[in-house]
């Protein structure tokens, strides 16, 4: 028999069925909500695929054609991820980097929900309208207050508390990754069945990398540190393959991605212009760190793994370090080495 017949296909669904009994106690919540994720998934990815073709990447509030009003990406991508979370009763709350608040899920069967998630539904806002790709992030906690109204207290966990956490690539093809603490798994959206097809099972990020991601444009606001370790990615050597090469596309999903699939480092530092960093804790460093982890490698704030740092806004911002686990240590090296001079 042909070999392609005995290629057995496994879709997002049945991996997400089939891993339920990894969670002894759970009653299938988690997995719903996945399902829901991947779902809204595939809608914002039609959305994303005929963004040159369709109005909607006009501003937010003018009109198109039929005096409808048009939506930018970024928030329509939002309003269906909250749509897709709100009707299947697992998720009872969303913070999301497109809403000030956490939007609270009001329909009777979210009542008892027992997960909260933390969203950025279109992740790379500069590439939205140049079609580079751009990325959709996601972490899923249990919520901490077991009754009444859900409070922000909910969300404001560390990281090594998360339950999932996952992010979708609209690349050059589209995918869905994700870990729930057993290992990172991705899938390949195949458009002629509509459905993610497991493509990359147990990723790991090989330990160290010729990659170096990161925007060179602030040079001169880094941190001593950085601007050393940067000397020390360009200088020749040939025992540790330098100089290494440098990627920066600006999509942190999709920097992040191809530095887990091939080994390098990503890194956000504070700068002068944003002391605290620019990426956020709650939806953009806490999920890719735990999945970094996952897969063998390592996330820090420059000197504390990202998972350790205790939140106290929704919105709270972080420098970045995350990649290959030898290159993450080594830029801590250097940090640490020149944070007094
Ligand atoms: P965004 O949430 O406004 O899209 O900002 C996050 C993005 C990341 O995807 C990307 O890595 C980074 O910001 C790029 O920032 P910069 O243009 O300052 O290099
Ligand atoms: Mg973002």
């Amino acid at each position: 028999m042909n070999s392609i017949y005995k290629r057995k296909v496994v879709t997002l669904g049945q991996f997400i069925i089939e891993r339920q009994a990894d969670f002894p106690y759970a009653k299938g919540e988690l997995s719903r909500l996945l399902r829901d994720i991947g779902i809204a998934a595939k809608i914002v990815n039609r959305e994303v695929n005929k963004a040159g073709l369709a109005d909607i990447l006009g501003d937010m509030g003018s009109s198109n054609v039929q005096g409808e009003e048009q939506k930018k990406l970024d928030v329509f991508a939002n309003e269906q991820f909250i749509s897709a979370l709100s009707s299947g009763g697992e998720c009872c709350a969303v913070a999301s980097e497109e809403n000030e608040e956490m939007v609270p899920i009001s329909t009777e069967v979210a009542k008892n929900a027992k997960y909260v998630v933390c969203i950025d539904p279109l992740d790379g806002s500069s590439n939205i309208d140049v079609n580079v790709s751009i990325g959709t992030i996601f972490s899923i906690y249990r919520r901490t207050t077991l009754t009444g109204a859900i409070q922000e207290s909910d969300f404001l966990q560390k990281g090594t508390e998360q339950v999932a956490a996952g992010y979708i690539i609209f690349g050059s093809s589209t995918m869905l990754v994700y870990t729930t603490g057993k290992g990172v798994n991705g899938f390949t959206l195949d458009p002629s069945i509509g459905e993610f097809c497991l493509s990359h099972p147990d990723m790991r990020i090989p330990s160290t990398g010729k990659i170096y991601s990161i925007n060179e444009g602030n040079y001169v606001h880094f941190p001593e540190g950085v601007k050393q370790y940067l000397k020390y990615c360009q200088a020749e050597d040939a025992a540790t393959k330098r100089p290494y090469s440098s990627r920066y596309i600006g999509s942190l999903v999709a920097d992040f991605h191809r530095n887990l699939l091939k080994g390098g480092i990503y890194m956000y530092p504070a700068t002068a212009k944003s002391p605290k960093g620019k990426l956020r804790l709650l939806y953009e460093c806490n999920p890719l760190a735990w999945i970094i982890e996952q897969a063998g490698g390592k996330a820090s704030d420059g000197s504390t793994r990202i998972l350790e740092l205790q939140p106290s806004s929704l919105h709270q911002r972080t420098p970045l370090f995350i990649g290959s686990t030898e290159m993450v240590a080594q830029v801590e090296e250097y940090i640490s080495r020149f944070s007094h001079k």
